[in-house]
């Protein structure tokens, strides 16, 4: 998980703060006018305690919606749809900036969204409600289609490896195996790590299963998943408060006295029955994740590192981040991997360099292997997080001509 993502369940989100009044800008009105085509444009205002949408309608086909961060602080925004799936969203909004994130929507109907500044906690919600005929989604590349399907071979596969991973690592911690369970625990979030882009589609397990204590907002949200089992299994130290994105804060620090072995035991099992529960949404027959989402992906699973984990946040507990690390560059080259050939086709270039540029990022990766994992991370040097942050910093700027390409717009 790229860290931060906390959503909780639709229905306690159901409950809207109405009547915000906000004066719907001319481009609005004049996109809505054509109610029959089915485009229409919902400009959101974010600040750091409202999330205003100018519109609380929409019609199905394409959603637009742009995001106008008002605030001070980071923001993000969301749309959710049926099982509080994430239908899209779009991270990283700075102050000032707009963020445009565009949606197709085939089914009427009881939409929520949600801006969430700072990127921590719950989020700000709204309802949206969806109105209009049921529309086919919008046109996509037949060879886009089947490549899709190919990938969600994949990710099942990863799946079935994180179950059964999980539930050998999950035994260990439980039978007080500690060692044994220290040895599985990179290892064990390599296959969750490397399908990330399907898995973050789910607002509810993602964060369960993969949640940071910065998620928890100092606590106030329970900490789960198999970072509160590795803060069990590699408890911090007061040295290591402090605040750099790798280092612990105090009430982390403070909260280490409600693991215990009892509480430990039954986190374990809550991830096992979350792991195997994503597992088996993904194996039903109708599962489909979004277009944008696997054309996105390769570039999303790199952004992944480049954001929220060469700073060291995510496995600050064990250092095992170099793991999470490859295993993303694992699950974007799986997914470059399917759309190859369309890429080729278009831009044997854009093809050449992004294979030059993954080859700089493995070897950069590669440096630190140790045994068959990697070293700690804290023994990675700041100028060298650096240098591992420009390589992926570079391949990230040649995965963002991917959708289009491919998508043949
Ligand atoms: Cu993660």
């Amino acid at each position: 998980m790229r860290g931060n993502t906390v959503i909780p369940k639709l229905s306690r989100r159901l409950s809207i703060v109405a009547g915000v009044l906000v004066t719907t800008p001319l481009a609005l009105v004049a996109c809505t006018a054509k109610s029959d085509s089915g485009a229409g444009a919902v400009a959101v205002t974010s600040t750091d305690s409202e999330c205003s949408l100018g519109a609380t309608t929409a019609s199905t086909g394409q959603v637009v919606f742009n995001v106008t961060n008002n605030g001070s602080k980071v923001t993000e925004f969301y749309l959710f749809g049926a099982n509080n799936r994430v239908l899209g969203e779009v991270e990283n909004i700075g102050p000032g900036v707009t963020g445009k994130l565009a949606v197709d929507v085939s089914d009427p109907g009881q939409y929520d969204t949600a801006c969430k500044p700072g990127m921590v906690g719950n989020g700000i919600h709204q309802a949206l409600t969806i109105t209009g005929a049921k529309k086919a989604k919008s046109e996509v590349p037949e060879d886009v289609v089947q490549a899709k399907g190919r990938y969600l071979d994949y990710v099942r596969g990863q799946l079935d490896g994180l179950v059964a991973q999980t539930t050998a690592f999950t035994a260990a911690v439980k039978s007080g195996d500690l060692n044994g369970a220290r040895a599985q625990f990179a290892r064990t979030r390599t296959f969750y790590e490397r399908v990330e882009p399907v898995a973050e589609s789910f607002a509810d397990l993602d964060p369960a299963i993969d949640m940071r204590w910065d998620d928890t907002e100092d606590g106030k949200q329970p900490f789960t998943g198999f970072h509160r089992i590795e803060r069990f299994l590699w408890p911090p130290q007061p040295s290591q408060v402090g605040e750099k994105g790798d280092d612990i804060t105090k009430s982390d620090l403070d909260n280490i006295k409600t693991d215990t072995k009892d509480a430990i035991a039954a986190e374990a099992d809550t991830l096992l029955k979350n792991v195997t529960a994503l597992r088996d949404e993904v194996k039903k027959p109708d599962f489909a994740f979004e277009d944008q989402s696997f054309v996105k992906g390769p570039q999303g699973l790199v952004d992944e590192i480049a954001r929220t984990k060469v700073g060291g946040e995510e496995d600050r507990y064990s250092r095992t981040d170099l793991w999470d690390f490859a295993a993303n560059i694992d699950g974007s080259e799986a997914l470059i991997g399917e759309l190859q050939p369309m890429i080729a086709a278009k831009n044997q270039g854009l093809t050449d360099k992004i294979t030059t540029q993954f080859k700089a990022v493995r070897d950069a990766i590669n440096q630190y292997r140790q045994g068959d994992g990697y070293v700690g991370y804290n023994t990675v040097t700041a100028a060298q997080r650096k240098d591992l942050s420009d390589k992926i910093d570079a391949l990230s700027a040649g995965l963002s001509q991917v959708p289009d390409l491919v998508l043949g717009k």
